[in-house]
């Protein structure tokens, strides 16, 4: 530990005592917090299954930044790479397009096999693993349906996909002794103006009751249902709108997953939590950052994602609320990008476990507004970076911005040999 960080440590645990706030035990706590980190930043969501095939389902990655990961070995020392500079131990969420095998297999065939190079490494790695079906990209989503398609035969290769996946799910909680989360996320919509929005929703929650039908311990695998309000070709009509999920959901006791750019633009999924805590078993969370529409950027240390924290903390949620990220951008370097938004992911929820707030909410019981204002203004400025650099050389990755560094050598030796 170096000695300034080490005494600005000392000198931040002070003040926030002062203020009845343990910053010895909020580290402890912040350790035990997994953020799930999305594989498909490291190639811009194309997968090893289907190389050729772009990218579909509206969904969009811009930039050409090199290094992108091509194999499953790439993309794993890239991950290791990322998980070397962001403190605590977290989880890889995995699309099924990333399956790691020498086998043609289609997506309704996938089996566990497929991705026992993915349990071994994770294990290995002390990581857990999340697991999502990949409803695009193949030419049976290219009329934008899936499992809500009107073609039986089409939604029965869909609905066999989820169901193949929710066993990988369970194969992965089994192996590594995590639950896996298995988050279902459709395309399906319409570009223009429907002019049955009934029929595609009505089959959509037959399809997914046919998926979940097979009882799976919940200790192994856990199903999420993620919701959206548009996307690039289907702007007129959502068949999974976030309705649609809130009442299948919470009558058939999923994870609801509410990602931060799946939402009209004032809206935001902070504001949602508490509410969904209420009623849901459990929720899920695409971090994301939205920037004029659901661009996917990489999340920064912006006020939504400091209320994202402050809700999870103040409301004791983490318990009941998996972390996992969604954002790719492909015009900066891959592996900083994860680094940067897991790393403020965490800082988010420290920053949160560090605020008063029990003098906040008792000044509010009071009515008294001004001292809640003022003491969340002021408390912006209390040394939180000084505990957040301490944590970081406590768990033995770089603190500030030093590993910016390791970044660009790994780009200069791994990343720009790649062709
Ligand atoms: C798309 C959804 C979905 C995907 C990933 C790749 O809008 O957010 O979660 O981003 O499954
Ligand atoms: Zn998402």
């Amino acid at each position: 530990m170096s000695s300034d960080i080490q005494k600005n440590y000392e000198a931040a645990k002070q003040q926030y005592a002062a203020h009845g706030i343990d910053t010895d035990a909020v580290l402890k706590q912040l350790e035990t917090i997994k953020i799930s980190m999305h594989c498909w930043q490291g190639d811009d969501v194309r997968g090893f299954l289907n190389r050729d095939q772009e990218l579909t389902g509206g969904i969009s990655v811009t930039g050409s930044y090199p290094g992108a990961a091509r194999t499953p070995d790439e993309l794993r020392a890239d991950l290791e790479k990322a998980f070397s500079l962001i403190p605590g131990k977290h989880k890889v969420n995995l699309h099924a397009i990333y399956a790691d095998t020498d086998e043609k297999v289609d997506l309704d065939r996938l089996e566990p096999k497929h991705f026992e190079r993915w349990a071994d490494w994770a294990k290995a790695q002390g990581l857990g693993l999340d697991f999502n079906p990949t409803c695009f990209s193949h030419e049976k989503s290219e009329d934008g349906f899936t499992l809500s398609h009107a073609d039986p035969e089409i939604r029965r290769f869909w609905i066999d996909h989820c169901k193949a996946s929710r066993k990988i799910g369970a194969y992965f909680g089994e192996r590594l002794g995590q639950t896996c989360v298995t988050n279902v996320w459709i395309p399906d919509g319409f570009k223009d103006i429907p002019a049955d929005r009934m029929a595609p929703r009505q089959r959509l929650m037959a399809a997914l009751d046919e998926v979940f039908a097979e009882e799976i311990d919940p200790k192994l695998n856990l199903d999420a249902v993620e919701s959206k309000l548009f996307g690039l070709g289907s702007e007129a009509y959502v068949v999974g709108s976030h309705e649609f999920y809130m009442g299948y959901g919470i009558t058939r006791n999923k994870l609801i997953c509410l990602d931060a750019g799946h939402f009209h633009p004032t809206e935001v999924i902070s504001n949602k939590l508490s509410s969904l805590a209420l009623f849901a078993d459990g929720i899920l969370l695409h971090v994301s950052r939205p920037m004029r529409w659901d661009s996917d950027h990489v999340v920064i240390l912006d006020d939504e994602l400091m209320d994202i924290g402050r809700e999870l903390v103040r409301h004791d949620l983490l318990g009941k609320t998996y972390i996992g990220l969604d954002f790719f951008d492909a015009s900066i370097n891959r592996v900083a990008a994860w680094v940067i938004g897991t790393r403020n992911t965490v800082k988010a929820l420290l920053r949160a476990m560090l605020e008063p707030v029990e003098a906040l909410k008792k000044a509010e019981l009071e009515g008294d507004y001004t001292t809640r204002l003022a003491l969340s203004e002021e408390f912006k400025s209390y040394p939180f970076g000084a505990v957040w650099d301490y944590y970081c050389e406590k768990m033995g990755v770089p603190a500030r911005e030093s590993w910016i560094a390791d970044v660009k050598r790994y780009e200069k030796e791994v990343l720009l040999k790649r062709g």
